[in-house]
């Protein structure tokens, strides 16, 4: 029983996975926070590191053999700290989320007051969302961007800062096409005495590559996620100053968390060293390239993007005089192999539920190592799709240009790790 493969133990799930993978090889994957991870980081991940229990820290943990699982972690570790710089890193956390639960955990009490961005501007939902735990037991009070540029405006954050008095600010987002100069918000938490958290789960791959400003030496904690921009396994780190090394780790285990996902973090080991080779420096600044190639195509079609263009991995795209709304477009387009989501844009009309945007994003796109041409012919396509709500034709002509871009710039073409 022990050794026999998945395609014989469950042919079902097994056909579920090739479908799959089927589909991310087959289609454009324009969701911004996802991505493709590497062979090595997706057989670290299946590893028998699944089997080991290892609460505690390297040299100090609640289970015996441990022996391999510290050397793991502690490479996964020193990794962070070589490529961040940081003083501290805990890479336990399973989910960005729960790294951001930590964070609060050690560093408020009940009901502290926290700035941070509204979500419907371009915040997380765990960044004070009164449905999630971090609305719930604390007292989140929000900034957002401003009705003409659509861009923060760190004076209008300070206004607000001076008010609420927060004990933390978090700055970060998952929907926001702009530049953070974490030196700017180090001013601002300065000014009301409020420690600074930066939320960086999509941009990290582009701090990593030297084309986003760096929030490791203005921040008190930075959280991530590892899955996005920097292309490893699903889960989460917190870099810190050492300061709050021994509060953030014991915010993490036992604080919110029980068993580390050992082989993740082995999985994050991996990613991190391929972060550090030579190459990845090139991706992240393609990832922005490709991005402002597509921003502009897009423009040029007459589609309006959120504060005027993207300086990172992402945009915006205001569909509210297309005749669409965001679910819709998403829809339509992912019928033709374009797969995006829907998003909110500031100060929106619509519901979540259906949003007046799309937030197309180019890291996953990137991976498969498409270019400025690429960008120009897959915003044409976007645009003929759009455009033509009602033209199933058109749909059925863009997938095929899709497959064909797709057998162009193949990807996992030789990964078969469940047969
Ligand atoms: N769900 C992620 C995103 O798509 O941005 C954030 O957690």
């Amino acid at each position: 029983m022990m050794n026999r493969i998945l395609s014989e133990v469950d042919p079902q799930m097994a056909a579920i996975l090739e479908g799959e993978m089927k589909r991310q090889q087959t289609c454009l994957v324009m969701i911004p926070s996802e991505n493709y991870a590497s062979k090595a980081v997706l057989q670290t991940q299946g590893c028998i590191m699944t089997n080991k229990y290892a609460e505690g820290y390297p040299g100090a943990r609640y289970y015996n053999g441990c022996q391999f699982n510290d050397m793991a972690e502690s490479l996964a570790i020193e990794r962070a700290k070589r490529l961040f710089g940081a003083e501290h890193v805990n890479v336990q956390p399973h989910t960005g989320s729960q790294a951001n639960m930590a964070v609060y955990y050690a560093l408020l009490n009940d009901g502290d007051t926290f700035l941070a961005m509204d979500v419907s501007h371009g915040g997380h939902l765990s960044h004070g969302r009164k449905q999630n735990f971090s609305g719930r037991y604390y007292n989140p009070v929000f900034y957002g961007v401003e009705k003409d540029t659509e861009r923060i405006d760190l004076n209008h954050v300070l206004d607000i800062a001076m008010k609420c008095k927060p004990k933390l600010i978090v700055v970060g987002a998952s929907a926001y096409p702009r530049i953070l100069d974490f030196k700017e918000w180090r001013e601002v938490a300065d000014k009301v005495g409020a420690l600074l958290m930066a939320d960086v789960a999509h941009i990290i791959g582009l701090i990593a590559g030297g084309v986003h400003p760096d929030p490791v030496p203005y921040c008190d904690v930075v959280t991530t996620t590892t899955h996005k921009t920097l292309r490893g396994p699903r889960g989460a780190m917190i870099l810190c100053k050492k300061e709050f090394a021994e509060k953030i780790d014991k915010a993490v285990f036992p604080g919110v968390q029980a068993g580390p996902l050992m082989h993740v973090i082995a999985a994050k080991a991996v990613a991190l060293k391929e972060a550090l080779e030579y190459g990845f420096r090139e991706y992240q600044a393609q990832i922005v390239k490709n991005a402002k190639k597509l921003a502009e195509c897009l423009m040029k079609e007459g589609f309006r993007l959120v504060s005027g263009g993207t300086d990172n991995h992402l945009m915006l795209v205001d569909l509210s005089d297309k005749g669409v709304n965001g679910q819709e477009a998403a829809d339509l387009l992912e019928e033709s192999g374009i797969i995006v989501n829907k998003n909110l844009i500031p100060y929106d009309t619509k519901p979540p539920t259906q949003c007046s945007g799309i937030r197309p994003g180019t890291p996953a796109i990137t991976t498969r190592e498409m270019r400025e041409p690429e960008m120009e012919q897959i915003g044409m396509m976007i645009s003929r799709v759009l455009k033509h709500p009602k033209n199933a034709k058109i749909r059925a002509e863009v997938r095929q240009e899709v497959m064909e871009l797709c057998r162009n710039f193949p990807i996992y073409q030789d990964i078969d790790i469940w047969r």
